[in-house]
């Protein structure tokens, strides 16, 4: 009998706000608590270990631990990147956990002559495991329609970090025709952060699901973290997905429709709930005929919830809208919008003398930068901030 632990989309240091960074982690270290009291042969990680290709050293340093303890008991850690741990000039601290000796990154393959790409394994005992990585912006869906091996052995793992077809439902998102990757037994993915397996003659396909939930949604969906246990019996797979429950969620949707009056609504909502050391997660949703987002007192909201004693709060208000925002212009529809602009900024600066207009064009250019795919809100809110900081003169002052 050979025994293994499948997981996928640790993103270790993914999230901004502490105390879930900290239960993100304490997901991964059960997890491989939980493999070693399994006395599993191997461990799978398919992609998506870090958040990033280059994660913080605090991050490194508690991961390289825990890789440790399963070095120290001698199970094996084969794993492939990700799309966040990918990095295009190739280089990831993926390397750095190999070259230490705590995992075998088992990517392996050779382009040939017609294109094809052929993917080499790495054996552990009998069984064959095969390795392709994700891309970014799901790049590697073409090459993986091109993957293909020659080898027939008593049992195949293909380890991918890929959309398969049948996860997409009706969202337009790149995706494979499961059937159109080479056969194998079992089908060891990652990427999309649902708990998701499937099978069809002897091949399973599983997606564990994230070790931990990675944003609002995924929280609202998933609640807790999982992984995937497997056991090969004589040629045959038996699995089981294991969800590491550490804090309870508890979601609350609300609607309103008064900005003015909001803060007391859902503050009295909120009371009938126990929330001690509890995940609260509020999503405000609803047309606001009077008021606005900005007049929702969040800190009086944060405040209650922190008497409560909930263990973390956050908060989602991206489904409000405002009622009947009319632009009035005075402005023919054809002209041109950097014109617009300046016509208002030189009417503004007019009315209202003073040094700040003088930097009217720069922070209007600073403040539509955009976000890179990828990256994260607050390495964004940084970037900005310093921009601003820069054309404000601030930065000696904060
Ligand atoms: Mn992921």
């Amino acid at each position: 009998m050979v025994k293994f632990a499948h997981l996928a989309d640790c993103h270790l240091g993914g999230w901004r706000q502490e105390e879930l960074q900290k239960l993100n982690f304490q997901s991964f270290q059960k997890i491989i608590e939980r493999g070693i009291q399994e006395k599993i042969d191997f461990m799978l990680i398919s992609g998506d270990l870090f958040d990033s290709a280059y994660p913080p050293i605090e991050i490194l340093k508690d991961s390289f631990a825990e890789f440790k303890k399963l070095h120290d008991v001698k199970i094996p850690v084969y794993l492939i990147a990700g799309s966040h741990d990918f990095s295009a000039s190739g280089k990831t601290f993926l390397d750095v956990l190999e070259k230490a000796g705590f995992c075998k990154n088992v990517e392996n393959w050779e382009l040939e002559e017609d294109g094809r790409i052929r993917l080499k394994p790495y054996m552990h005992g009998d069984i064959a495991i095969y390795g392709y990585p994700g891309r970014k912006s799901g790049m590697e869906i073409e090459d993986l329609k091109k993957v293909y091996f020659n080898e027939v052995n008593s049992f195949t793992i293909l380890m991918v970090h890929t959309t398969i077809k049948d996860v997409v439902g009706t969202i337009p998102m790149e995706s494979i025709e499961k059937q159109k990757l080479p056969l194998a037994d079992y089908y060891a993915m990652g990427h999309i952060h649902q708990r998701y397996e499937t099978h069809e003659a002897n091949s399973h396909y599983v997606y564990p699901g994230p070790t931990f939930p990675n944003n609002f949604q995924e929280l609202v969906d998933l609640n807790y973290g999982s992984f995937q246990l497997g056991e090969i019996i004589d040629g045959n797979l038996k699995t089981q997905n294991i969800q590491i429950p550490l804090k309870e969620v508890t979601y609350i949707l609300l609607e309103i429709d008064d900005g003015l009056t909001a803060t007391q609504k859902i503050i009295s909502e909120l009371d009938k709930f126990n929330l001690k050391d509890k995940i609260v997660l509020l999503r405000l949703k609803g047309i606001l005929t009077q008021g606005k987002t900005g007049d929702i007192h969040f800190n009086e909201i944060e405040e209650f919830i922190r008497k409560k004693e909930a263990y973390v709060f956050l908060r989602n208000i991206s489904s409000v809208q405002i009622k009947d925002i009319c632009f009035e212009t005075a402005y023919l529809p054809t002209e041109d919008v950097e014109n617009i602009e300046l016509r208002i900024m030189g009417e503004y600066s007019q009315k209202n003398p003073g040094d700040f207009t003088k930097y009217l064009p720069q922070l209007m250019t600073s403040l539509s930068m955009e976000k890179n795919e990828d990256e994260k809100s607050f390495v964004f809110e940084d970037r900005l901030l310093s921009e601003l900081k820069n054309i404000l003169k601030l930065s000696e002052v904060i």
